[in-house]
């Protein structure tokens, strides 16, 4: 996997640029999940779960319902890596 380097400012805009329905908020990914259920988001959640744990990187994230809210940022470089785009780009996969 990439390392677990800060992103320059640049890079994250550039980067978030082509994440659809991403953005940049309080210096993490942001993005809020709309699903037709309780049983949709949680199992959203489960496998995303999943994929966090391989990739050793794991999301912030709040769920009421069919909503789950999420924000992404590398604690160990107290900012936003590449980590945070592949999984934010796996979780919109996931949802797809
Ligand atoms: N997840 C996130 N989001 N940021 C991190 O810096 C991070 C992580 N670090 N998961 C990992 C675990 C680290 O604490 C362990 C020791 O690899």
């Amino acid at each position: 996997m990439t390392e677990r380097r800060r992103l320059s400012d640049a890079e994250i805009s550039e980067q978030v640029a082509s994440l659809d329905g991403w953005n940049v908020a309080g210096g993490k990914l942001h993005r809020e999940f709309e699903f037709e259920n309780f049983v949709e988001a949680f199992g959203f959640m489960s496998r995303a779960a999943l994929v966090a744990e391989k990739m050793d990187h794991h999301p912030e994230w709040f769920n009421v319902y069919n909503r789950v809210v999420v924000d992404l940022a590398t604690h160990d470089v107290d900012g936003i890596s590449e980590h945070d785009f592949e999984l934010a780009a796996a979780m919109s996969a996931l949802a797809s």
